[in-house]
């Protein structure tokens, strides 16, 4: 009997110890959610393989979600299905302020975020959610394609973050749970912004009183009556559903603030150069995608809410919210004098 049993424990040693189970071992040969290698680098010739995860708030069928798939699509391509990125939409991985903190200490690998957030991370990225500052799309990506635009992208590796490409997001206007027909109805509005700073001034300029809050939080916030309004562009209004909740739009268009790609330091540092070249290559190879579906989707998304009955009223005269928003742009635009001298040059 005891013969046996210690038979059994010898047996079931060996065997822990040839499928490498319950050790811990980098012996594993399945792959680290973490993008950690998957234990062949003491194979030869063998290049390391990863797998990777990307954080998106936007649900599956959206245009950054399209944008984030070929860019993963392209990087398993190009390394011969070496590198394989997982999209996770839906904010499966958190809420975006979380996800980016998740990204800095490098337990996201990537994430498509707005500039919005980002600017809480760093300071530059603020000179997006200063308002009317950009006259169209056009003027948005000339600024983004020339030197200053893809300085700042690089300027995020500051904060152990390193921007790769930038996406379209349209422009962003106040809708409400009651009638906007034109700024004196922003007035004393309870107003939900993207968590950073300079959105709050900007609403408090305008008149209406300011809500930092999560993007998954506003829909409920609005239904419940814990805020008045909110503002977004046409694709965030149609697929967050918030139209159905707030279904009175006014297009003042006062920001343009892009998406964009990014990678953790952690994770980039872990990489060759050619694998890191792989990578920035497959993400601005993705924009054109991106910004492909962004159109269809944009002028899906105004046809669709239209069609259920919103209300939008188009801004004829934009001048009293410029002139409103003036002390914000006196109070802030000097510490991003260069970048707006740029912004300004790219006027198309
Ligand atoms: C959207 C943007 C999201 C998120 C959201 C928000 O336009 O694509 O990434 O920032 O706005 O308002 O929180």
């Amino acid at each position: 009997m005891l013969r046996k049993k210690v038979l059994f424990m010898v047996f079931a040693t060996i065997l822990i110890v040839l499928t490498g189970c319950g050790s811990g071992s980098e012996t594993s040969s399945g792959s680290n959610a973490n993008g950690a290698e998957n234990g062949s680098e003491n194979q030869g010739e063998e290049r390391p393989q990863y797998t990777f995860r990307l954080a998106e708030t936007h649900p599956a069928d959206y245009p950054t979600t399209l944008g984030d798939k070929k860019f993963a699509e392209l990087v398993s391509e190009r390394t011969d299905g070496r590198i394989t990125i997982e999209v996770f939409p839906s904010a499966q991985l958190g809420e975006e302020k979380a996800a980016i903190e998740q990204v800095q200490l490098g337990s996201i690998d990537f994430t498509r975020v707005s500039t919005g957030p980002l600017a809480e991370f760093n300071d530059e990225y603020g000179v997006f959610s200063l308002p009317y500052i950009f006259d169209n799309d056009e003027h948005v990506w000339n600024f983004l394609r020339g030197p200053k635009g893809r300085e700042l992208l690089s300027s995020i590796e500051s904060s152990n973050m390193k921007g790769l490409a930038y996406y379209s997001s349209g422009s962003r206007s106040f809708y409400s749970t009651e009638p906007l027909e034109s700024i004196d109805d922003i007035e004393g509005k309870k107003i939900r912004v993207i968590q950073n700073k300079l959105n709050i001034d900007v609403v408090e300029a305008l008149g209406g009183n300011a809500s930092p809050m999560a993007y998954g939080e506003v829909f409920s916030a609005l239904q419940s009556g814990v805020i008045d309004a909110a503002e977004n562009n046409y694709p965030s209004y149609y697929s967050s559903k918030h139209y159905e909740v707030a279904p009175y739009m006014i297009r003042d268009s006062h920001q343009r603030v892009p998406e964009v790609l990014l990678v953790s330091k952690v994770t980039w540092d872990k990489l060759s150069p050619e694998d890191q070249e792989i990578i920035e290559q497959a993400a601005l190879d993705s924009v054109k995608t991106q910004k492909e579906e962004w159109a269809k989707y944009a002028k899906e998304s105004k046809e669709k809410v239209l069609e259920a009955g919103v209300t939008i009223t188009e801004v004829e005269d934009i001048t009293p919210w410029q002139e409103a928003v003036q002390p914000v742009i006196e109070e802030h635009g000097e510490k991003y004098a260069d970048i707006l001298e740029a912004i300004d040059e790219a006027r198309p």
